[in-house]
């Protein structure tokens, strides 16, 4: 008889006040919280996180979580013009990363344990009335993550996973389209690799991306299966960011790589499923 659990518990880590719910299946296990509906740990064995979460995440005073699996809805990055006709000062990356999810649903099988969270808004500056999204976890021998909106409306969102790798410069990541947008230039880049490395900041779109990539260079490869996307956002802060950015000590940088399953593309509304899901090799 396999040992599943789905079990409250208060803080994770140095969060010691952060209400989380804690999976396990089998050997696996994962921890999400429910402010943001983030995951913050994913150990497909017991002591080997393939996620990355900073040691100076802070969660009060609406701060976002730094690490884990950070949730970007409905917009991606500063809020475009299209969703913010009133030009308000707004959060980075949407509302939800900072809002407290209720559970909605559990179950536990012997194909997986699941999990779903939803938060319904009210207060979009783009759209009048409530909108609920749900987001969907299972830990089996992956860990499987949906994010969905079934009221059809202009939406970006993306699950901005931050990856806990050996080392930055031995990390690469594929299989990648041969073209990105670099937002730090705003240049569209033509390249003959399918893989990206890392010696510099990085913060890459790259649309149209496959539905398999591999995290390789760290002791065990990650496999990140997606689905519903129109992009792949993939970002390495470097060092002066690092620096710059209070909840990402000087030198983390070399600790982890964010890839991020997204769907970007303002020009209709649409009905979100946005799945990624991931394995270990
Ligand atoms: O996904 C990359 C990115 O949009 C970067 O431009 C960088 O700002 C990062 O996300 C982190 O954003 P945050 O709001 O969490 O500080």
């Amino acid at each position: 008889m396999l040992n599943t659990a789905i079990n409250l518990q208060t803080g994770f880590g140095h969060l010691t006040d952060l209400p989380c719910i804690r999976l396990q299946f089998g050997e696996a296990s994962a921890v999400i919280s429910l402010y943001g509906a983030q995951v913050l740990s994913y150990q497909p064995i017991p002591g080997k996180d393939i996620l990355w979460l900073s040691p100076l995440a802070q969660w009060h005073n609406e701060i976002p979580i730094r690490g884990g699996v950070p949730v970007c809805w409905p917009w991606f990055g500063p809020v475009d013009a299209r969703l913010n006709p009133q030009q308000q000062s707004l959060p980075n990356h949407g509302v939800v990363r900072t809002r407290l999810w209720q559970l909605t649903g559990q179950t536990e099988t012997e194909q997986g344990v699941s999990l779903t969270l939803a938060v319904t808004v009210n207060d979009l500056p783009f759209y009048k009335g409530e909108v609920t999204v749900e987001f969907k976890l299972t830990l089996s021998d992956t860990l499987s993550m949906t994010l969905q909106c079934s009221t059809s409306m202009l939406q970006q969102a993306a699950l901005h996973s931050y990856f806990a790798v050996d080392n930055i410069g031995q990390t690469d990541v594929a299989s990648l389209p041969l073209a990105y947008i670099d937002k730090l230039t705003g240049e569209t880049v033509q390249t003959h690799t399918d893989k990206a490395q890392f010696s510099m900041e990085v913060d890459r779109i790259y649309p149209l991306t496959g539905d398999e990539l591999k995290i390789g260079g760290t002791q065990t490869a990650i496999l990140v299966s997606q689905q519903g996307q129109d992009a792949t956002v993939v970002w390495n802060p470097w060092q002066q960011k690092s620096i710059q950015t209070k909840d990402l000590p000087d030198d983390s940088y070399q600790q982890f790589i964010c890839v991020e399953t997204a769907h970007l593309q303002l020009n209709s509304a649409f009905t979100l499923e946005l799945t990624q899901k991931l394995q270990c090799s």
